[in-house]
Order: structure tokens, then sequence, then C-alpha cells
């Protein structure tokens, strides 16, 4: 090749690379195979190491990383880097709004007046600054203390979502773009499980580890984190005219690849930001990303001017925060439960602290690998998270605060797994390769005994109503059931010496046993208590065999058949129904007809049934699967086009001329929000 010839394949190839970069980290959508990216890559890089000359600072190849920092260099900052204030109740927002419409003397102006906020999810990352000449990264800092901060370039330029070139031909003079830095979810359970399998310490949240990457002196150790960008607002800019709104700014952001939230809107007024955060907040969980809150803006920029700044905060802006997730509070012992299927779990009894938006007393340590490595112990202080509905955890414990007998010597012991379980005393066994630690005792133990019936009756399974764990602990302790089929033996003469047992109760419980009968097939199967198979499993066993005849007649190799069943369910499955108590309770319950076989009945016929939906576009969380599931999951049905016979149209972003046929026909079109509300409320928002 001539150099010229080099010089443009080069800069061709920095364009393909970023190009994918682009899609796969800021579109979550790649568009070339990772072999072919590597090919590029590796391509760019031969060139460079021939020709030096022909390497840019911008050059995709310069995300690896480079050697050791002495220390961050000071950048002042030519636009401040604020906070925003926080409100954490409706008043407040409201409050807010208020201060807002008097800031522009619109008080007591009509409806229609409402003010026009661009809403979007604050992130729970790490807000840093980055600066574009001619539309070239030439600089990035974190924010410090809003007026200086440290210049973390070099980590920054490994930071793929981050483009080191602006789209389009125009780029402005300058362009300092403000957002933050985070680590998605799945980034984050991934280095932990390396730093796990390594023995080496691990993150408490996605946060922190962002925080502890992005401030690495050896940029090449912050390559091998993979750190996420987001923007959310510019700082200094030269040499444009900017729009007349923040919603366009972000849009225009959006055209240069910089990566924006997909979860940002306009929306008016207060009830406009009311029903932002409560649909925020219903996706919060599923969102590939930790945040605390929405962000709330002025959208005009002429209006966000005449409100200004108080102290160190914008008056046009507030950040709107959820509950926290993630307490503080004291380990005021650990005990030790015993699960359904015998798995020894240590479970933190803690001072009662608020999080998550419950008062939690009890929390989670997993198993003994998990307490060993938090070295969580009596009397510490811990980080206790409740994200969404999950079952509450400890995340961490703060040494410093360790109550200590002298210097060296903690108060209390490590956490040990005893070596019986608590509550049969038979011995436990940790096998090889598991994590979890089982009594040995099965179903002779009551407390595994307890917890199988109380599955077998709970509501996604037989749904039992009122057999709650008081009158199960009875009702084994009493010896008046060792297996789900006792159940439906029991009489009214039975029930009636339990303590807190009225007659009415008695009947009803006794009328809620036999209502359990003739159950559908996959339910009966989720009831069995299977290790590995959960509600899905269970419809697709159903499916599959149509009568539980079959499923138990099942080889490994037959169960491996049915689709979504790995080698891991099939064993499962294969030993549940080769064990003979398990066979004993299966005809003891066939003689009282628990269930009836047949897939048919297997699948309810769902809120949705007889509905029509067509999906278009790319949904902000959904994928195209998950959406078609939770259709399907209710009875509805996933059609590939437009028509008459269409109920709704799920249009996500880019949709395609199935939007337009929908408009013309007049079908009802719904983002991903209202998509989850309507599966949530059973009706489409209003
Ligand atoms: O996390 C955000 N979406 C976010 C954070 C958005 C903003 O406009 C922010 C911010 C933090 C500080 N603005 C400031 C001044």
């Amino acid at each position: 090749m001539s150099d010229a010839a080099e010089e443009r394949r080069a800069s061709e190839l920095r364009r393909l690379i970023e190009d994918a970069n682009y899609r796969y980290y800021a579109l979550d959508d790649p568009a070339i195979p990772d072999v072919e990216f590597d090919r590029q890559l590796r391509e760019l890089q031969d060139l460079e190491a021939a020709h030096p000359e022909l390497l840019t600072p911008d050059s995709p190849t310069q995300r690896v990383g480079a050697g050791p920092l002495k220390d961050f260099a000071q950048v002042a900052h030519d636009v401040p880097m604020l906070s925003l204030n926080n409100a954490f109740s409706e008043g407040e927002v409201a409050a807010f709004d208020r201060r807002v419409r008097e800031g522009l003397g619109r008080e007591g102006l009509e409806l229609e007046d409402e003010t026009e906020y661009a809403v979007e999810p604050k992130f729970d990352g790490l807000a840093i600054t980055l600066r574009y000449e001619r539309g070239v990264f030439v600089r990035g800092a974190t924010r410090g203390d809003g007026a200086t901060g440290e210049d973390v370039s070099a980590n920054l330029r490994t930071i793929r979502a981050i483009p080191m070139r602006l789209a389009g031909d125009n780029p402005p003079a300058v362009l300092e773009v403000r957002g933050e830095v985070l680590m998605l979810r799945r980034d984050f359970d991934q280095l932990n499980q390396e730093a796990c399998d390594k023995g080496e310490k691990t993150f408490v949240n996605p946060r922190n580890a962002a925080a502890g990457s992005l401030r690495q002196l050896d940029s090449r150790i912050t390559a091998k984190r993979r750190l996420h960008f987001f923007s959310y607002g510019i700082g200094r800019v030269e040499g444009v005219e900017l729009p007349a709104t923040h919603s366009e700014i972000m849009d225009w952001l959006a055209t240069l690849r910089m990566p924006v939230a997909r979860q940002r809107r306009v929306v008016s007024g207060v009830s406009g930001l009311m029903a932002y955060f409560k649909a925020l907040g219903e996706q919060r969980s599923t969102l590939p990303f930790d945040i605390d809150g929405a962000v709330y803006k002025v959208n005009r920029l002429a209006d966000q001017e005449r409100l200004g700044f108080v102290s160190r905060a914008p008056r046009f802006a507030i950040a709107h925060k959820y509950p926290a997730q993630e307490e503080l509070t004291e380990v005021e012992g650990i005990d030790v439960q015993v699960g359904r299927t015998g798995a020894l779990t240590p479970v933190a009894r803690l001072k009662p602290v608020f999080v998550g938006g419950v008062t939690v007393t009890n929390a989670t340590l997993h198993n003994e690998d998990e307490a060993r490595r938090k070295d969580v112990r009596v009397g510490d202080t811990v980080i206790v998270r409740r994200a969404g509905d999950v079952i509450p955890e400890v995340v961490g414990s703060l040494p410093e605060r360790r109550p200590m007998r002298d210097l060296a010597t903690p108060l209390h012991e490590p956490f040990v797994m005893p070596a019986v379980c608590p509550e049969c005393g038979a011995p436990v066994l940790r096998l090889e390769g598991e994590s979890a630690t089982r009594c040995t005792n099965g179903l002779a133990c009551p407390a595994q005994r307890k917890q199988a019936i109380l599955h077998f009756a709970s509501r996604r399974a037989m749904d039992i109503e009122g057999l709650g764990d008081k009158l199960v602990e009875q009702l084994v302790d009493r010896g008046l059931a060792r297996t789900p089929a006792d159940l439906y033996a029991l009489g009214l003469e039975q029930l009636a010496g339990l303590e807190r047992m009225a007659q009415k109760s008695a009947e009803n419980l006794l009328s809620a046993i036999a209502a359990s009968r003739h159950r559908p097939l996959a339910r009966f199967i989720f009831a069995l208590g299977i290790r590995q198979v959960g509600e899905q499993t269970a419809k697709d066993l159903a499916r599959h065999f149509g009568k539980l005849d079959a499923i138990q007649g099942a080889t490994a190799d037959t169960l491996l058949q049915v689709p979504d069943v790995g080698p891991v369910v099939a064993a499962s499955i294969a030993a549940f129904f080769r064990e003979s108590h398990n066979q004993a309770v299966i005809e003891a319950l066939r003689r009282v007809q628990a269930w009836v076989d047949g897939e048919a009945q297997a699948v309810p016929p769902g809120r949705f049934a007889g509905k029509t939906f067509v999906l278009t576009g790319t949904l902000p969380n959904l994928t195209r699967d998950q959406a078609k599931a939770r259709i399907e999951a209710e009875g509805g049905k996933v059609a590939g086009s437009v028509s008459g016979k269409t109920d709704y149209v799920v249009a996500g972003a880019e949709p395609g001329s199935k939007l337009v046929k929908a408009e013309q026909l007049n079908i009802e079109i719904l983002d991903e929000t209202a998509f989850l509300y309507l599966f949530d409320k059973g009706e489409p928002p209003r």
C-alpha cells in the first residue's frame, strides 16, 4: 500500500471500529460479529505500529489503556459542575413546581400553561465532563468539588460508549458534555463473579465498582472493567447555535453519538412528573443499570436562565429520589434457617431499619461462602440492601465499626456453619462444587416438610387459601401432615384441636383444600417442589408431555427434548421421580385427584385471551422475546403484521411501517411504559 492508501485505510478502520463500538455500547445493538471487530482492531494496530505517524489520539486502539500515572492532574471546570437539590415526596415536587411557576411569573395560570419538563432517570454513577474540540475528545474530568476535578482522560478513553470523535461533519469548536459513568448490572455481576472465582475482594454495588475503576491510576485496569456512560447535559459550548429546549439538546447529543438515556421524556406539570416517577419506578428493577431517582428539568432554556441558581444548585432542576435501597444497621445475631430443599441459609437478625420502602429485621447471607467472604459478625455495622421485591440481603460489613475486645481482637468470632441441622439435628453435608450446605435428613426433617407443604399450598402452586406458616407448623409438629397428600385426609375433628382455629376457619380451610383438587398439570408439577423446576419449566413439561405418567417415566435423555430443559434440570427431574418417597406421595395425590392431565387446562385462559398484539421497533428494556413471553403467558397472541384484527401495537425506537399502518387503522399504540401498565393493571393508561 502507498502511504496515502495506508492513511485512508487507517481512517476507514477507525471509522468502522467506532461505528461498531457505538452500535454495541451506545445502542446495545451489535452490527458486526466480535471476530470481525477483533480483526479490524488488529489490522489498525498493525498499521499504526508500522506507521506511528498514523496514530491519532482519537484512535480506538488507544482504548486499551496506558501505563500508570503518578497522580491525576487537576482540571478547573470552565462551567462549574453543580449538584441537584433533592425531593423525597410528591409534596416536595409540587413545591418545586410552584417555585418554578412563581419564578417564571406563571403562578395561577391554567392547566394548559403547566410547565414543560424534560425528565430522565437519575443515574447512580459518577458525574464527569468530557471536552471535545472540533469534534475530537481532548480531555475528561471528574466532578471533584464542582469547581475543580481530576483529569481522568486516560481512563475515559477506555470506555467504549464514549465517542473519541463526534459524529457529523460540522462539529462545534468546543463542546463539553456532562454525564455519568456507571457500570451496567450485568457487567458488575460478571466482574464480581470473576473476582469471587479468583478469591479476590468483590465490590458492594455497581456504583462502587465504577468509582473504583474510574479512579485507577493505571488505565489498563480500567480498560478491563466494562464501564458505561450516559450524558445528561452540556457545559461550555462554542461555535454552534443551541436549540431552544433541553430535550432538543439531548436529541442533538444523540445525533453526535453521545449515549443518552432511552427513558427520557417530556412531560407537563406535577401530574406528568408524578406519572413518570411511578412508571420509571416500576421499570427500576429491570433497568440494565442502577438509578436512585428521576431528574426533572424545566425544558425551555430561556426559562432555565430566568430561574438561575441558588447557591450551588440550579433552581430549574431537581432530583426526585426513590426510597434508599441500601441502609446501615447493626447485626444482633446470626440464625441459620432450613429451606424446602434442606439448604441451610445464614440469616442476619438486624436492628430494624427502613430500607427500600419497608422495615427490615432479617437479611439473608445466602450461604457459607458468602457469609465467610463478607465476614459479617454479631455487633457489626452492615449495609443492608432491599431492591424491588428481592429479599433483603446483607451486602457487606464496615470492619472499621466492628466492636473489638482489644485493638487486634474482634469481640465476636467469624460465622461458622453448624455441623448438624438446627431443626432436626441430622448431620449436614456440602457437596463438592455446590454452594449450599444441606440437611441430610430429607423430608424426615420437619423444617423441610413444613416448607414442602407450604410451597405445595402456595398461591402459584395449588393455591390453598388460608394454609399459612403458623398452621403448617402445627400440622407438622402434631404429626397431622407429613406430606402434602395428608392435607386431603384432614377432617374437622383434627383441625378443631389446633390453636387459633375456630369452627368456621376449619371449615373454610377444608373447603379450600377440597377446591385445590383438579388443578392443571403445570401447577401440580410446580407444586411438587422439584429442584430446578420453576413455574415456567413446569409449564414446559406439561405442554411437552401432557400427562404426569409420561413425565414420571421419562429418562434424563427424553427430558432433554423439552425446550429450555438442560442437563442439570433433566437430571434433577429424573432423580425426583426415581425417589421412592416421592413416588408414594404422588400415588397418594393421584388417589385424591389432585391434578388433571392435559396441556389444554395447563394454560389458564389469561386476561388477554383473544387479544392480538403486534411488536415493532426496539423497546428500551424488554427484549422482543420477553415482551412476547409476557403476552403469551396471559393468553394473548403476537402477530407479525398489523390488520383490522390487531388490538394493540407495541412500538419502541425506530418502529417500522407497522406503526404507520396502526395509526391509519386507529389501533391503540403502546410504548413500553404503557405496555407494562396494561399488564399490571389490565387496561391501558388513560
Ligand atoms: O443522573 C442524572 N440523570 C443527572 C444528574 C442529570 C442531571 O441533569 C444532573 C445530574 C447531577 C447534577 N445535573 C446536575 C447538575
